[in-house]
């Protein structure tokens, strides 16, 4: 059977049955095949999963995709331990989805859970820079869906609903290694993306892509896109931290922050390689590595 790739123009030879083989792979997984006359055509390719989101990802992971899982993070932690890298683990629901502090991710279907497991040459103190890169890559795929998502310092993308900052997307990184290189890294992303906000915990103050749209997103293409830009701003702190600063709803603004060391109260006014917030608390500039924090009001 003679089939032409369309990238080089070569004609490929291979026997009827290797081609049916792999027609008959796709439609198990989900993809529509016709068949004419001219041979077989894609017709349809899968709302969400595995071949679906790699099927024309332009970003080098491998997707591990599963119905249901108690956490993505877990899993991905599980593979970096057995020496993998560069697989994103994918999920539509998980049973047991972690926050930051051992809290609970609430997961339901229809959501896109996913982590993200690679191994950068960075020392570990830096790695925090990868959870502004997760931040800046879904609040940019929020926006070309149409949401006009911003950032929570550290961890969190939300969204103005009735004047309202509610919780679209949340953020865990955790990482191994030598404090001169991380041996791995594994960026979770909790994104709610087709949920019904009443399915979340009411405390959360959270909301979802399909509420704020009023229509379903393509979670394919949005899965697609936050790959995409991870990868590509992800290797470049500069691109990185001038996307977070044109996206942060927290500069400018009066913040309370709760570290281990103690309570900060402030005026935010920068970010900081590499993803430290820089407080102005009336008589000092304080630079904050981590903690929970809570916007006050508007400037
Ligand atoms: C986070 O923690 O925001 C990080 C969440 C990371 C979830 C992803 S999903 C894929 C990967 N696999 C995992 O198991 N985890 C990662 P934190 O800042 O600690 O916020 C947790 C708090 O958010 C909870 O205590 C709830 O109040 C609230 N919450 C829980 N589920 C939520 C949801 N779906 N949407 C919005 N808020 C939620």
């Amino acid at each position: 059977m003679l089939i032409v790739d369309r990238s080089t123009r070569r004609s490929l030879f291979f026997s009827r049955a290797a081609v049916w083989k792999h027609v008959e792979a796709l439609r198990e997984a989900g993809f529509a095949v016709a068949s004419g006359d001219e041979g077989y055509a894609l017709a349809g390719i899968p709302e969400f999963g595995g071949p679906a989101v790699s099927y024309e990802l332009d970003a080098p992971f491998e997707i591990e995709y599963h119905d249901a899982i108690p956490s993505t993070n877990v899993r991905a932690r599980k593979l970096a331990d057995e020496g993998a890298t560069d697989v994103v683990v994918l999920a539509d629901k998980q049973t047991g989805g972690r926050g930051r502090l051992d809290r609970t991710w609430h997961s339901p279907s229809g959501g896109i859970w996913l982590s993200v497991l690679f191994r950068p040459d960075v020392p570990m103190a830096e790695t925090p820079v990868f959870t502004l890169a997760a931040a800046v890559a879904v609040t940019r795929a929020a926006r070309e869906a149409g949401v006009e998502a911003v950032i929570k310092w550290p961890n969190d993308v939300l969204v103005e609903v009735n004047g309202e900052e509610r919780k679209l997307v949340g953020i865990l990184t955790e990482m191994e290694g030598e404090a001169d290189r991380a041996s791995w890294v594994v960026v979770g992303i909790g994104i709610n993306a087709n949920v019904d906000p009443d399915a979340l915990p009411s405390e959360a103050d959270a909301t979802s892509l399909s509420a704020v749209r009023g229509e379903p997103v393509d979670r394919r293409r949005f899965t697609q896109r936050v790959l995409e830009t991870f990868d590509t701003v992800g290797t470049d702190p500069d691109a990185i931290l001038d996307a977070w600063r044109a996206y942060a709803s927290t500069l400018g603004r009066e913040v309370h922050i709760d570290t281990s060391d103690g309570e900060i109260t402030g005026e935010a006014v920068d970010i900081e390689y590499p993803g430290s917030l820089v407080v102005d608390t009336g008589g000092e500039r304080v630079t904050v590595a981590a903690g929970d924090c809570d916007h006050l009001r508007p400037l």
